[in-house]
């Protein structure tokens, strides 16, 4: 299998840590290559129209996109169990899909600094984004705290890549300030090993 790779992105990021837990590492070759909305680079585009990254290729089958289909896909090759059954696996999905937004907000904020001319920049977009990001880490705050004390499924280890992505990218907001519980699950979340071997180079 070949996963297509940026060390900076986040969405790569859940699956090379998703791909540690499960232990399939190894099975994995990786190819660098990214691009951005202006301009696709070395995003792997026949394999990916949207010219994104992550994307997997396998000699058995099509190409796979987004983090979400091959976090799922890496899951069940390995029987690794991080998607639960049950009550449990809709939270999980939930949770994934929070921490995705949360990303999404996110990049979405970098590209309007990075890709967009300062004369046609508009604030309250930027603004916008962070907001989605606010209210949904209140939300964890306030609701999640218990399940993300439960066993290891996909949820926590895209909420722990959101925040990485945070901490890469928006030091600046200091999302920590208001949300102790979640700061403290946050550092010991870090410090697995599965995080540790995937952290992004320095901003
Ligand atoms: N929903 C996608 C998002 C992937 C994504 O946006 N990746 C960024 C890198 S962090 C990218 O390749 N951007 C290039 C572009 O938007 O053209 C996923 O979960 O994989």
């Amino acid at each position: 299998m070949t996963l297509y790779f940026s060390h900076s992105s986040p969405y790569v990021r859940k699956v090379m840590v998703l791909a540690h837990e499960a232990k399939l590492v190894e099975k994995l070759e990786i190819v660098t290559g990214s691009g951005t909305p202006l301009d696709a680079g070395s995003a792997p585009i026949e394999a990916n129209p949207l010219g994104k990254v992550p994307t997997l290729t396998r000699v058995d089958g099509a190409a796979l996109y987004d983090s979400r289909v091959i976090c799922q896909y890496l899951d069940a090759r390995a029987n690794a169990g991080l998607y639960p059954d049950g009550a449990r696996r809709w939270d999980a999905l939930t949770l994934e899909a929070t921490a995705d937004g949360i990303l999404d907000a996110a990049l979405l904020m970098v590209y309007e600094a990075r890709l967009r001319p300062e004369e046609i920049r508009f604030a309250p977009f930027v603004e916008g984004q962070w907001d989605k990001i606010d209210r949904a880490l209140d939300v964890i705050e306030a609701r999640w705290m218990a399940y993300l004390a439960g066993p290891l499924c996909i949820g926590q280890i895209a909420l722990g890549c959101a925040l990485g992505y945070l901490d890469l990218r928006h030091t600046a907001r200091g999302w920590r300030a208001t949300r102790p519980a979640l700061a403290q699950w946050d550092a010991r979340f870090a410090a697995r090993d599965s995080m540790r071997a995937t952290q992004p180079p320095p901003a």
